[in-house]
């Protein structure tokens, strides 16, 4: 992770190649370093990024999850839902400068966010279903609170993966920007947000997001035991092996 601070704004550059998968380990980083700028007073906003080309992140390492170590698939999942929690229950302003690809955990980050710029020519959304998994409450939350009940719906359903321009027309994202302009858009958008006293933006984000963060700390417990005993399942193990698989044919 490449973090910076451009004077009250901290810059997120994720680079891990060759996808920006999140393990365990990345996860783990992920989170000291928003709770590190959340903590930071002179910190007002967040821009997150990728450092790679071509890819925002591939979401979660499938490879925790496929054929696991139950221990560790557990401490995988408790990363997973904090790294959620302190991105959509952040006090800083935060904006996603989608540069790549985002399915899946990439897709949930920016939808995390407060304002999502994209690049042209990309995709992005929740696949889960693709991969024989489902997505729990709150991915689902998260998404129906940004698109609509119906739309979010559907594209959950399907694991649908929307170009850019789809997913500007259901406000999946709020802006399509050039990729050599992404950065600069990023930084007007903020300001935006910094033209509103940080407090007053603070208590009505908590006002719309609490009542969802709260509903995954009150089931934190039984969504990881959900998780493991759902993704140690034979035939889920099966499903994911063969979109392993089909990772591996698309490139021959
Ligand atoms: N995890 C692990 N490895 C990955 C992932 C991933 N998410 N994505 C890609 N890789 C690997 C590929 O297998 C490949 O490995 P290798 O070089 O060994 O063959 C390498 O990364 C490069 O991948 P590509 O050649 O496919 O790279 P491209 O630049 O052509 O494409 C994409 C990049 C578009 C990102 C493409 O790799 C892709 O579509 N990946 C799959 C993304 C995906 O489906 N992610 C879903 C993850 S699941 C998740 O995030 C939420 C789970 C919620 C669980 C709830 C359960 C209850």
């Amino acid at each position: 992770m490449l973090t910076f601070k451009e004077s009250c704004i901290g810059v997120m550059k994720l680079s891990k190649p060759p996808v920006n998968s999140l393990n365990l380990e990345y996860l783990t980083e992920f989170n000291i370093a928003i709770e590190k700028l959340e903590n930071d007073k002179s910190c007002r906003g967040v821009i997150i990024t990728s450092a790679l080309p071509k890819i925002f992140s591939a979401g979660l390492d499938i490879l925790e999850m496929y054929q696991p170590n139950t221990d560790r698939l557990r401490q995988f999942w408790t990363q997973v839902q904090q790294l959620w929690i302190n991105l959509y229950g952040s006090q800083v302003a935060t904006v996603a400068a989608i540069n790549g690809h985002a399915p899946a955990g990439g897709c949930l980050v920016s939808l995390s966010c407060d304002y999502r710029i994209m690049a042209p020519n990309y995709t992005i959304g929740l696949n889960e279903t693709q991969l024989g998994i489902v997505a729990p409450f709150w991915f689902s939350d998260t998404i129906t609170n940004t698109i609509g009940f119906r739309k979010a719906e559907r594209a959950l359903q399907l694991g649908y993966m929307f170009t850019t321009d789809e997913a500007k027309a259901c406000g999946l994202i709020d802006k399509i920007v050039p990729p050599d302009q992404i950065m600069a858009v990023a930084h007007e958008e903020m300001k935006k947000m910094f033209a509103v006293p940080d407090f007053a933006r603070q208590i009505t984000k908590n006002q719309c997001r609490k009542q969802f963060i709260d509903k995954l700390h009150a089931k934190r417990d039984a969504d990881t035991d959900n998780f493991v005993n759902f993704i140690t399942k034979d035939s889920i193990q099966k499903a994911m092996g063969k979109y392993l698989e089909s990772l591996k044919k698309r490139k021959s």
